[in-house]
């Protein structure tokens, strides 16, 4: 054995025995064969370029547990593989000239590498890139089945588009108005766009979610729940007065969607969307129309996130016509409001400037009426004095045969009022919309469909998979996707009639490409569908899932949503639960003092703060597993983590501490077996060290696999160091003892520090590597500690008494006695100036 530590000499060694022994097959788990199988899954990257911190941190919480879990005998399969397609990659084209798919595949080949050198414990046999046509096939193959059953279909609707780059862009990617990339302005545009119907999930995504509960962090739920945002209430219609001539007689009425029937005799105007079917034709050929129709097309020029914001100005016009309350039988007023979305409800709102915010700024700035119907209890609220709406629940008033009516009551009330006159019904909502899948863009998952002349857009046959995405295509910037001007990827025959057609140039959102990845894992090969149903009867539900919290509303619902479509499409067994990930944990940020001149504030890790570090520049100089316990030991897996270089010492000496600690003893306890009696025949220091030993397997285990605190858990393993280093045995039995404490702390360390601890292993003449030993179980006795009850003195008189393990360190003591209600009433508002501790005699604190 070398005397210093050094990881490039062993880190290369281990890498290639696990490789060559074929330690993390799924299937031939460690030797451990028959366990009980678990699938642990993180995220996988886009392949940037470059690992960085935040995936390392991502992977070594992963790889913790994956290890202690095969230690513990059960199958894992822990896979790994690269969100391929996606917006960067056509931009390095653009850019660089280079084409997108020798980008992509140079990039995974360098961060493999990258993290190979990390000594992950990946199934690499089952790596998958969503940008192969073997992957991708599989997803045209989803694609033309729902297209099929109409779960995929066409749509018109009012998209951001950018005029220079010529696409549509996701709602995400137009900041304040401007296309994230070439920061010209975003237009409302009426395209013809593909979508899912994920709506039709709307309320099964949201009952799943109670399942969830105690297994996902809430505060992801609660993002869930708030965005496909349930809301129960009542449509109810308003007949137009007198009937617009040109309008259909069977739509001369506006119809709400309200959440509060309740507030309906409190309605003193209407406010339609601008895109509203009848909003444009109310005033066609009337004095208005120019005026309403420069206000509507000011609106429509807006991107969706400027009107849905908080900030957005409240404005209206009014169109000249009105329409009858169907309670009241008032005329009302019908405006046009810029805060009122087409595609949410009905388009319609029935305005109670009263009891809505929005409606009672409207009636503010344009003299509009406003009218209490509701009284908040204890409280009388004037319409010519309130300063703002009141949205609460209350008893209603001015509301002629509900008067008197608590809310509640009164909704049902209304409702049931207003059926009864066909007026009205009970409804319910959902926020959620039809994900909009379709992308201008190249590199990306080709929509498998052909527009006929005779037949309209046709799936093409399956038979047929995969529409390949064709390399030999020219990237401009500007104008039409690539792939529209490909003559020869254009030129399709119709898979009906088989006459000359035009492919499909659109390709899928990349949202897509990771809603099943995790499923392909399970059989990377299979040539039948998507997954084999036996492998996914055998895995499913993913029983770990890791990764970021800017996840909770895109990716984790899409998944979600994902399952279940494959499920009803038959494509996934009926025994996979609804819910693929069965828990989910949130890692926290890497974040680091920005770089750039005159910011100096913290940020997440990226190259656009000039604040990314790369694991390379530590592995190079310190090794992969420094690099692993420093990320792991700074902070606790949800809690953000800022990065520092003293971080990154401290757990290379703690690595060189426990080679030193360990060497020095392994000629000496290379012939002794290890200690396995009980701890209270042991006399001290040995006893010490012995339940020292089995607090840290305890404390290890706890804290990794139920807590994810792999920051305390390695603490476990130091105070487990720190001992051993103290101990010296005196006979045999000391000796046996000292080699239990020295076996368990490598075999503690090893899913921290594999690569360090393995070595340690063979030196102390073990077998095989660590992952396929068993995992340590702590021994109940050995946990078990001497309390004994201590008096407090302050100032010399008792105060009170603690209740402390027998050796017990002063600041555990003096912590316990600060629990104490007497004491800390006598410790109140002083110094202490000084501490008196015998263990197991006297605390005696002394203050003035
Ligand atoms: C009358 C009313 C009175 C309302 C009142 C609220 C308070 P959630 O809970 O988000 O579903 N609304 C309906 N459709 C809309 C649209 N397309 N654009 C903007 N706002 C719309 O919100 C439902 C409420 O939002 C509905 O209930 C409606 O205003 C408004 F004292 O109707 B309410």
């Amino acid at each position: 054995m070398q005397d210093r530590f050094d990881a490039a000499h062993i880190e290369p060694k281990w890498q290639a025995r696990w490789s060559a022994d074929r330690l993390f097959l799924a299937e031939t788990t460690a030797g451990q064969g028959d366990g009980e199988r678990f699938y642990l899954l993180e995220m996988l990257p886009y392949p940037s370029g470059r690992i960085h911190m935040g995936h390392v941190r991502n992977y070594s919480i992963g790889d913790v547990l994956a290890r202690i879990l095969r230690m513990q005998g059960k199958r894992v399969m822990h896979p790994m593989g690269w969100d391929a397609f996606g917006l960067p990659a056509e931009n390095a084209a653009i850019k660089g000239g280079v084409h997108p798919a020798k980008w992509t595949w140079s990039n995974i080949a360098h961060m493999r590498t990258q993290m190979q050198r990390l000594g992950y414990s990946y199934d690499w046999s089952r790596e998958v890139a969503s940008c192969s046509p073997d992957y991708y096939r599989f997803e045209q193959l989803v694609f033309l089945k729902m297209y099929e059953r109409g779960i995929a279909y066409r749509k018109r609707s009012s998209v951001n588009f950018c005029p220079s780059c010529a696409t549509v862009l996701a709602n995400e990617q137009v900041v304040s108005g401007r296309c994230w990339r070439c920061n010209s302005v975003v237009e409302a545009k009426d395209l013809e766009q593909w979508f899912l119907r994920i709506t039709d999930h709307a309320q099964n995504l949201l009952q799943g979610l109670s399942a969830l509960e105690g297994k996902w962090p809430d505060s992801i739920l609660a993002m869930q729940r708030n965005w496909i945002g349930r809301s129960e209430g009542a449509r109810i219609r308003f007949p137009l007065i007198p009937p617009a001539a040109d309008v259909d007689p069977d739509k001369r009425e506006v119809e709400v969607f309200t959440t509060r029937p309740d507030t309906v005799c409190g309605v003193t105007f209407m406010s339609l969307a601008p895109e509203h079917p009848l909003t444009l034709r109310l005033v066609r050929g009337t004095e208005r129309e120019e005026h309403v129709r420069a206000f509507v097309d000011r609106v429509r020029s807006l991107d969706r996130l400027a009107r849905t914001s908080d900030s957005l100005e409240k404005e209206a016009v009014f169109t000249g016509t009105y329409c009858k309350n169907p309670v009241t039988g008032e005329a009302i007023p019908i405006w046009v409001a810029n805060f009122v979305l087409v595609e949410y409800g009905t388009g319609a709102v029935m305005a109670v400037p009263g009891h809505d915010q929005r409606d009672f700024d409207l009636a503010r700035r344009y003299g509009l009426p406003v009218r209490v119907v509701i009284q908040p209890d204890g409280e009388t609220l004037d319409a010519q004095t309130m300063t703002e709406a009141w949205e609460g629940v209350g008893t209603m008033v001015r509301s002629g045969l509900f008067d008197g009516l608590p809310s509640d009551e009164g909704k049902k009330r209304v409702v049931a009022h207003l059926a009864s006159e066909g007026l009205g019904k009970e409804d319910v909502h959902f926020r959620l919309r039809d994900w909009l899948i379709s992308r201008q863009r190249y590199w990306g998952c080709p929509i498998p469909v052909v527009y006929c002349d005779d037949h309209g857009p046709v799936g093409v046959s399956p038979d047929s998979l995969p529409v390949v995405l064709p390399e030999d295509v020219a990237f401009t910037g500007t104008g039409a996707s690539p792939l529209a001007k490909h003559e020869a990827f254009v030129r399709a025959a119709c898979p009906t009639c088989g006459k000359q057609g035009r492919r499909e140039t659109d390709t899928m959102d990349t949202f897509i490409d990771s809603s099943w990845y995790f499923l392909r894992y399970l059989s990377p090969k299979y040539e039948g569908g998507p997954v084999d149903p036996e492998a996914a009867r055998a895995w499913m539900p993913v029983r770990q899932y890791i990764g970021g919290a800017e996840h909770a509303t895109g990716h984790l619902i899409y998944a979600r949503y994902w399952t279940r479509v494959l499920k009803e499409l038959g494509m996934l067994p009926p025994e996979v639960p609804d819910e693929p990930f069965e828990r989910y944990q949130n890692q926290g940020m890497v974040t680091m003092m920005c770089t750039r001149e005159g910011c100096g504030r913290v940020h997440a890790m990226s190259k656009s703060h000039g604040n990314l570090v790369e694991p390379d520049s530590i592995t190079e100089k310190f090794g992969a597993d420094t690099a692993r316990v420093f990320i792991l030991f700074a902070s606790p897996a949800d809690k953000d983590l800022e990065w520092s270089d003293a971080g990154v010492e401290g757990a290379h000496r703690f690595l060189q501490r426990v080679w030193r600690i360990v060497g020095d003893r392994v000629e000496r306890l290379r012939g002794a077996m290890p200690f396995t009696g009980k701890a209270s025949v042991l006399g001290e220091p040995a006893q010490a060290l012995y339940r020292r030993a089995h607090r840290s397997i305890d404390q290890v285990t706890r804290d990794a696999l139920d807590r994810f605190q792999m920051n305390t858990a390695i603490s476990a393993c130091m105070e487990l160091c720190n001992d051993l280093g103290r101990f010296e045995a005196a006979d045999d039995v000391g000796r046996s003892v000292e080699r239990f404490a020295a076996e368990t702390l490598v075999t503690l360390l090893s899913p921290f520090a594999p690569h360090l601890s393995d070595e340690m292993w063979e030196a102390l003449g073990g077998l095989g590597c660590l992952i396929q030993r068993p995992w340590p179980v702590a021994d109940p006795e050995a946990l078990r500690e001497d309390v004994i009850e201590m008096a407090v003195q302050v100032n010399g008189k008792v105060r009170g008494t603690i209740r402390i393990p027998a050796g017990a360190a002063q600041e555990l003591a003096l912590q316990a006695a600060r629990q104490d209600a007497n004491v800390r009433t006598h410790l109140e508002g002083k110094t202490v100036k000084k501490v008196i501790y015998v263990p197991g005699k006297i605390l005696n604190v002394v203050v003035v």
